[in-house]
């Protein structure tokens, strides 16, 4: 048994508050990034998202729903993890995910890089057997090992099949990768267009509750330009919202927002997108 502990010092993303109980979202930062391949900085993510949240609205037009009445969202603050390899940042993660599902709560990752969602989606999908898992991303993640690291961020997707059966996930916006990658995202059907009639009508092959990850590289560089690894030809934020309306509110029971380095953008924007997706999916996951 690990202990898990979090550090409260930081802001609380829409002024969430800070105890448990059943049915609440629970929001945690994973603030690690020692795998990263390019532009290092999503180690400041969760905390840039906070930062940005507190100038957005609460209500989401769009869902007409609101973080403050509508929801009951909770902030338990960034998880304290030794920097250095992956593989007990990702245990840590695991923990405390369990924990969070063990106190009848969603769990809501905010990375930190892709990689610490390995730890989520595994015990997610000890928790549900019928998990299906929904990744938005520019990047396929279907290497086995990268640089001799099994738990890089260029693996989560490898990991995940790993625990999951592959008729459980697709991967929907996936535009980089290698040749072996690409035959595999297209021999296996997992690899979607982001077109919301698409995911809806994949979504529909089954019941099982639903896992979001977003590798906010889904987003085009021109609107995310703060992350590690920026990828031209993505999604903007229209697309984004169609998307993810696509998914059932009552199937989505845990989610991660990854991938945020808002050192690289110094206009601020790439946060400020960051925190109205967690908003927005916030308020998916508690209604
Ligand atoms: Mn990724």
């Amino acid at each position: 048994m690990s202990e898990i502990s979090y550090d409260t010092h930081g802001p609380r993303f829409a002024e969430a508050g800070r105890s448990l109980s059943r049915g609440a979202v629970a929001l945690f930062g994973a603030c690690y990034d020692g795998t990263t391949s390019f532009r290092p900085g999503a180690r400041f993510g969760p905390d840039a998202m906070r930062a940005a949240s507190l100038g957005l609205e609460t209500y989401s037009p769009e869902q007409q729903a609101d973080t403050t009445g509508d929801i009951d969202l909770v902030d338990l603050g960034n998880l304290e993890l030794a920097p250095g390899a992956p593989a007990p940042v990702v245990d840590a993660v695991t923990w405390a995910t369990r924990d969070i599902l063990a106190d009848g709560a969603r769990p809501f990752l905010l990375g930190g890089e892709h990689s610490v969602s390995i730890g989520a989606i595994c015990a997610l999908a000890e928790f549900y057997s019928d998990l299906v898992l929904v990744q938005f991303d520019a990047h396929a993640d279907l290497r086995d090992e990268y640089l001799g690291e099994p738990y890089s961020h260029a693996c989560v997707m490898r990991r995940a099949l790993d625990v999951l059966s592959p008729k459980s996930v697709w991967q929907v916006g996936i535009r980089s990768g290698t040749a072996e990658e690409f035959r595999e995202l297209r021999d296996s059907g997992r690899l979607l267009a982001p077109q919301k009639e698409l995911l809806e009508e994949r979504l529909e092959n089954s019941d099982g509750p639903i896992y979001l990850t977003v590798d906010l590289d889904i987003f085009d560089p021109s609107v995310m330009p703060g992350t590690g690894t920026p990828e031209p030809g993505g999604i903007d934020w229209n697309c984004f919202a169609e998307l993810l309306s696509a998914i059932p509110t009552r199937r989505l029971v845990a989610a991660d927002v990854v991938e945020l380095a808002p050192g690289l953008d110094p206009t601020g924007c790439s946060a400020v997108v960051a925190a109205k997706v967690v908003r927005e999916i916030a308020l998916k996951l508690g209604s």
